[in-house]
């Protein structure tokens, strides 16, 4: 799959995509990700890519043009609309769900807004899914973006190694992921539960629910109500 960033700092994403997990995913060809500079498509002067709010108020907003031609140099390589997001505080929180979902695109495309927001005309042409990554306020989409292609590439069959890494964690069936251990068996006078170290598949598997539960009940007690909660 291709993810495609609309951005005023390409580098930003990019470093990020080509780190790590994704960056390896990108070096076998399994995600393919490229950001185009909004800035290369102003028709203006001085590159010039904003302007002040109708009605007033506070900052700039991004204009139209920009936006709006740098989408359409996508649409002409890949010869379809695809899927665009728009990384907006102001909008649905992103969820696994979500993640799953975007990671079925062949494209998928990501607009990052900067200053106090982009003109509604464009958003309205071009914009098919609002995500914000949760209750706060930044700066700008990117690292927004960021979260999304990491969590959407993650399900992206052959990005994860582990087959089974993808599937047993939080937020997969509802549950926080139980607590975990390593060597050595005693550290700063603390044993790993002994449970973990029997061999007896069935009951590590038993006691890993029960703390699964556990915590889910201490931390995110919303999770465990069924009716909201289709999202995972
Ligand atoms: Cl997607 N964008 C911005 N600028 N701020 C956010 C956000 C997105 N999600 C939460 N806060």
């Amino acid at each position: 799959m291709k993810f495609w960033v609309l951005t005023l700092f390409p580098e930003m994403v990019e470093n990020a995509v080509k780190t790590s997990i994704t960056g390896r995913a990108m070096e076998k060809g399994i995600i393919e990700f490229e950001a185009v500079n909004i800035r290369d498509y102003t028709i203006e002067r001085h590159g010039k890519v904003d302007d002040y709010p109708y009605g007033g108020g506070a900052g700039m907003l991004m204009q139209a043009q920009p936006i709006y031609d740098a989408y359409m140099s996508i649409v002409e390589k890949i010869g379809y609309e695809p899927r665009t997001v728009y990384l907006t505080p102001a909008a649905k929180v992103f969820t696994q769900k979500k993640a799953k979902e975007f990671a079925l695109e062949e494209n998928i495309v990501l607009l990052c807004g900067h200053y106090e927001g982009v003109d509604e005309r464009v958003l309205e042409k071009i914009v098919t899914d609002y995500v914000s990554i949760g209750d706060y306020v930044l700066t700008g989409g990117e690292l927004a973006a960021m979260v999304v292609i990491d969590a959407a590439s993650r399900m992206v069959p052959g990005v994860l190694t582990n087959a089974a890494s993808g599937q047993d964690e939080s937020f997969s069936g509802n549950l926080l992921e139980y607590p975990q251990y390593t060597r050595p068996e005693e550290w700063m006078g603390e044993k790993v539960p002994a449970i973990l170290l029997s061999g007896h598949h069935a009951n590590v598997e038993k006691w890993r629910r029960e703390k699964a539960i556990e915590r889910t009940m201490e931390r995110r007690p919303e999770l465990l109500k069924v009716e909201d909660n289709e999202d995972n």
